[in-house]
């Protein structure tokens, strides 16, 4: 399912269930919020594999350049995906809203990915998914200004954020009396 139906594509965004949403809707607001053209569908290692193999081997030709594969539990659409291209994969390990285990179990099978076939993982859950939208346009901003510069301004937005709550911590002013 394409986002924005006027562009190509550059980024596509596959996770193994719809239960995955929930997390990797970061990521795709996050691509909504920085213009970068992107795609995203449930493309499931186990339950479809045939659909992640086609959408692998047909994302060069397609013009996507960076995908973002989220999956919690077993966790082996990003790695099945990688090695059926060379378009290079971000890793989301999605967190489990029932298990402990499933989140940790995803996070450890995503970096145990063997030499040769690269997967780049991100932080479990929703700050992984939202970072993973991040390098996605920072790896397309370095032959893009535009979205240089729409990267950089978001990063002032959010330092400046931060300075906002730090101003508005309560701070009560001592007492005269321990002045
Ligand atoms: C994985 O199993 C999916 O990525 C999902 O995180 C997990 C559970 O899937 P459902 O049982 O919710 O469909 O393949």
């Amino acid at each position: 399912m394409s986002d924005e139906p006027s562009k190509k594509p550059l980024v596509g965004v596959i996770f193994g269930s719809k239960s995955d949403l929930r997390i990797m809707q970061s990521a795709i607001d996050t691509l909504k919020d920085l213009l970068v053209p992107h795609e995203f569908g449930i493309y499931s290692a186990h339950r479809t594999p045939d659909r992640m193999f086609e959408y692998a081997e047909s994302a060069q030709r397609r013009g996507l350049r960076v995908i973002i594969a989220g999956a919690g539990g077993s966790a082996h659409l990003p790695g099945m995906t990688a090695a059926k291209t060379l378009v290079p994969v971000l890793a989301v390990p999605v967190e489990s809203e029932t298990s402990v285990i499933n989140s940790i179990a995803a996070l450890l099978s995503m970096v145990q990915m063997p030499a040769g076939v690269p997967t780049g993982t991100l932080a479990v859950g929703k700050a992984g998914a939202i970072n993973a939208a991040l390098l996605a346009a920072q790896i397309l901003a370095t032959t893009d200004e535009i979205l240089y510069h729409r990267l950089y301004a978001y990063r002032v937005r959010m330092t400046e954020s931060v300075l906002r709550d730090d101003d508005q911590l309560p701070r009560d002013p001592l007492p005269e009396s321990k002045r």
